[in-house]
């Protein structure tokens, strides 16, 4: 198969509602790619860089979300710009496996589903993330009242409140749920829906059997 990204690395992207289980998929999959010799990198977003991480901190807690959903479009995009010009990028030139807890279908889907125009969004993409674009997006779907429950579950053995998009209400969710699956329709050879209502062994192994299928390069 075709990569998508021109760099030497290997560049896959999770995806998918509240309590999808990607963070759990991921480390699992990190395990497996790095107990066969891999490099491998994980990061999240927003995230993955102090100055990112600092605008997490600063659009979850709720404090951003007054200057509305274009003012928050731009600091996802600034904080994916920085992200990918000190993290994702230099990885995939050293030939890594780059490993990300969302990435643009998430903006796609939860600040498209806000109301930002559909060219905003595009433009940002393009200059956020230039040539880093994933060769393999994996979408954790199942229903949103599950992911929710799972979220809140986790949520209660740590600290803290729920945070400024789980707050939101079930509507809002399932238009989110809808806009990945419409992202999968439309690129096929980038996307993968994953049935995340499994328990946890046979996620990971359809994820496996996908990066076997679908990533250009034997990983046993
Ligand atoms: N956002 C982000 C945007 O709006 N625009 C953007 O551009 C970007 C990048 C990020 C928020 O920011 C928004 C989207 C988000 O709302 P976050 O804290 O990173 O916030 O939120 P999530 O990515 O949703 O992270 P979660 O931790 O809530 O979900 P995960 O990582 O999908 O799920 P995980 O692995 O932590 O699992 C949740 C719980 O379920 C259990 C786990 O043990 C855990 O307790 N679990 C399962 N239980 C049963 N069966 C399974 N198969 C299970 N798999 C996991």
């Amino acid at each position: 198969m075709e990569m998508t990204s021109r760099l030497p690395g290997r560049f896959i992207t999770f995806e998918g509602g509240e309590g999808s289980g990607k963070s759990t998929q991921i480390r699992r999959l990190a395990e497996r790619l790095q107990a066969g010799g891999r490099t491998v990198v994980v990061t999240r977003e927003p995230g993955g860089t102090e100055l990112a991480e600092a605008i997490r901190g600063f659009i979850l807690s709720g404090a951003a979300e007054p200057l509305g959903p274009e003012a928050e479009t731009m600091l996802f995009a600034a904080a994916r710009a920085d992200h990918v010009d000190r993290v994702i990028r230099p990885a995939l030139e050293r030939g890594n496996w780059v490993l990300c807890d969302r990435f643009i279908d998430s903006t796609r889907a939860y600040q498209g589903s806000d109301g930002v125009d559909a060219h905003l969004l595009d433009s940002l993409e393009k200059i956020a993330i230039g040539e880093a674009r994933p060769d393999l997006t994996l979408i954790l779907d199942l229903p949103v009242e599950i992911g929710l429950d799972r979220a809140a579950r986790r949520r209660s053995g740590e600290t803290g409140p729920a945070d400024r998009f789980e707050r939101e209400t079930i509507e809002r969710h399932q238009r989110r749920r809808d806009l990945f699956l419409a992202i999968a329709a439309r690129e096929p050879e980038r996307c993968l829906v994953i049935d995340a209502n499994q328990s946890q062994d046979q996620v990971a192994d359809a994820i496996w059997q996908a990066v076997l299928q679908r990533v250009n390069e034997s990983v046993n």
